[in-house]
């Protein structure tokens, strides 16, 4: 089982997207093994965006990260992080597609709702910097029997 980082951006928290986009990744079948409200320090930001450092959109992104609280996610699943990634969309509402969460809630070429890890190593480092040891939960989730079939022994 993968779990991924997932961010609701400020702009999903303002407009009040998150119960919606959250209802998403549960109808989907992702486990949430961490959540909570949060406000991004400019410190964690630059860690977090430290690959970006010299674009010329990081002063923004780092801005606008920190400019109001967002909901920090936990979600795991077999394939979790490509799964939250093909949900979320292209990085901007204008181009992704209809049906995605980017693509059916936003328009910004800045403003993108949602951050997701983008590989395994990206998700291990991102859950480290926002969660602390003993802030994600393993536990059993009566669902999973039907979400998943276990006929072979492990959840297909
Ligand atoms: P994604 O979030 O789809 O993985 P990345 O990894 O290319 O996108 O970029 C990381 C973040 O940087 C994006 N989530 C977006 O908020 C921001 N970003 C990327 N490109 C731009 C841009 N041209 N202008 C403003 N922000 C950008």
């Amino acid at each position: 089982m993968e779990t991924t980082l997932i961010i609701f951006k400020p702009d999903a928290v303002q407009r009040g997207l998150c119960g919606q986009i959250l209802s998403r990744f549960e109808q989907k079948g992702l486990q949430v093994v961490g959540i909570k409200l949060m406000q991004i320090s400019q410190q964690l930001a630059a860690t977090h965006y430290e690959a970006h450092k010299e674009r010329g959109f990081y002063p923004g992104l780092v801005k606008f990260m920190t400019s109001s609280p967002v909901v920090v996610l936990a979600l795991r699943g077999n394939g979790a992080i490509a799964i939250a990634r093909n949900m979320m969309g292209a990085t901007f509402g204008s181009k992704a597609n209809p049906g995605t969460i980017r693509g059916d809630l936003g328009v910004s070429n800045s403003f993108n709702l949602i951050h997701g890890s983008d590989s395994p190593e990206a998700a291990e480092r991102e859950l480290k910097l926002f969660f602390a040891p003993g802030e994600l939960l393993n536990w059993s989730r009566n669902a999973d029997a039907w979400i998943y079939d276990h006929a072979g022994g492990k959840p297909e």
